[in-house]
């Protein structure tokens, strides 16, 4: 008898843990589908989830490489940027060569808000190469 019941205590843990992993599997990833081109990002606006993993699926359908970067809160461009004295600025920052495709995962920022997405090849950014992201 003792048995036994060893027997289905050793089932229910296992529904138990296999109901966790379910749970935690549940948590949805949210994937951005971005198409990069001279000089724009489609869409221009993106929204994702404060705090959780998010898959970029990233296209340059361009003849030159272009960046997908995503500015820390606050952090609001207006004449030009310098990719390489502003590193401190960015949130996340992928980059594409001309007709390449590329997966890439980042968590999004934990402060709701809007942020700046920009692409950080010299004077892209001046030419309107600029979308914004909304975590909420
Ligand atoms: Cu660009």
């Amino acid at each position: 008898m003792k048995k036994y019941i060893a027997l289905i205590l050793v089932f229910l843990s296992i529904a138990l843990a296999g109901c966790s992993v379910g749970a935690a599997s549940s948590d949805a990833t949210t994937t951005l589908n971005v198409e990069m081109n001279e000089f724009t990002f489609t869409p221009t606006s993106y929204t994702i989830p404060a705090g959780q993993k998010i898959t970029l699926k990233l296209k340059n359908s361009g003849e030159i490489a272009h960046d997908f970067i995503i500015l820390k809160k606050g952090v609001i461009i207006k004449g030009s940027f310098d990719h390489d004295k502003q590193m401190d600025d960015m949130y996340f920052h992928a980059m594409l060569d001309p007709g390449k495709s590329g997966e890439f995962t980042f968590t999004a920022p934990a402060e709701p808000g809007d942020y700046q997405i920009i692409c950080g090849v010299l004077g892209h950014f001046q030419a309107g190469m600029i979308a914004s992201l909304t975590v909420k």
